[in-house]
């Protein structure tokens, strides 16, 4: 009889540890990642103490991948393209590597206490299908491919690819929002007219948005800018627009703090686009880039800038020109991820605790 019982417990015993197991592996293997709150499911990043980093198919912060932006708040969206570059290429295998880099982000942001995924429904929505080929065919796939996400009410967090798509992506917000503000940050103005003939290419995109009027000109700061110029004043068809400049100089030796109140200041309540071009820091933190500059932003200032975006109604951010061929580190990509989580952190409607 007490053999009986013995037996009977360790049997128990046994099965224990085998649905533990099982539970491990299931997990593992078919991740369930969504969460209840206030009575409505969101999806969530698994937990690395569940579910190992290196394990899956690297999405977005291991977020779950869906086809369309139906049904979410934000999307992680990527967009590969490098033809639009000038200098160093390799921007079109960004997204794939702040995916891969992605696997560090956990759910909640400590130094804000902000709580993304416990009230908006995120995915990674894979990329657009771009013509490698054919960079103004690419800016039309870009377009349309905007127009849908935003039409389903849902915000996008692009990753780039070369700064080019600002271009097409401030059309389709501009056609739903009408002009908006921008946040630009990043090494150089991007405003050049033509390059080699060319009026498409990672150094006009904001030239060909102010022409368009997709921009509220007086609502538009560009924080970062320096290096060579072709003339004194390389800034003066920026200023001429009635954009506010913030060269890097400005930046020094400071906290961004101060600068981030004037702007929310300077963009109110009407909408605003946040495009950062990753060139902003400087390449010994972020030299996985096409077009470096020396002397640049900290890492510290880059999310200064991203959280004093707190308040604004953002419809639309980017993280462009992370170039994984001279990211020998990841750490560019790591980086890039990082101020990703930080634009999603500071959407309209996140939670904070
Ligand atoms: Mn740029």
């Amino acid at each position: 009889m007490f053999s009986l019982w013995r037996n009977l417990n360790r049997t128990r015993a046994v099965i224990a540890d085998f649905s533990s197991l099982r539970t491990f592996r299931s997990d593992a293997l078919c991740v369930k990642n969504t969460r209840t709150y206030s009575g409505k499911r969101y999806n969530v990043p698994p937990s690395a103490e569940f579910v190992a980093r290196v394990s899956g198919i690297p999405t977005m912060a291991k977020l779950p991948f869906q086809e369309t932006a139906e049904g979410l708040d934000a999307a992680f969206v990527g967009v590969p393209i490098d033809t639009g570059t000038s200098n160093r290429p390799g921007a079109r295998f960004g997204p794939r590597h702040i995916r891969v880099e992605s696997a560090m982000l956990r759910s909640y942001n400590s130094g804000t206490r902000a709580a993304p995924y416990e009230s908006l429904m995120v995915a990674d929505i894979g990329d657009v299908n771009v013509n490698v080929y054919d960079l103004k065919d690419t800016c039309k796939r870009i377009r349309e491919a905007y127009r849908k996400i935003l039409a389903t009410g849902c915000i996008p967090l692009t990753m780039g690819g070369d700064h080019t798509i600002a271009y097409p992506i401030l059309q389709a917000i501009a056609e739903k929002h009408g002009p908006v503000g921008l946040v630009h940050v990043d090494a150089h103005a991007d405003t050049s007219d033509v390059v080699l003939g060319e009026k498409i290419g990672h150094g006009t995109p904001f030239r060909r948005c102010v022409e368009e009027g997709l921009l509220d000109c007086k609502r538009v700061v560009q924080i970062g800018l320096r290096g060579t110029g072709y003339s004194a004043d390389s800034y003066e068809w920026s200023r001429a627009q009635g954009f506010r400049v913030v060269q890097a100089e400005e930046c020094w030796f400071k906290s961004l703090a101060p600068l981030m109140a004037e702007v929310r200041g300077q963009m109110g309540s009407g909408p605003v686009y946040l495009s950062f071009d990753i060139d902003a820091l400087d390449p010994g933190f972020a030299p996985g880039t096409g077009t470096p500059e020396i002397a640049g932003l900290t890492p510290i200032q880059g999310v200064e800038i991203i959280r004093g975006c707190r308040g604004l109604s953002l419809v639309g951010c980017d993280l462009v020109e992370v170039s994984p061929p001279y990211d020998t580190t990841g750490n560019t990509a790591l980086t890039g991820a990082n101020l990703l989580f930080e634009m999603l952190c500071v959407l309209p409607n996140v939670k904070y605790h």
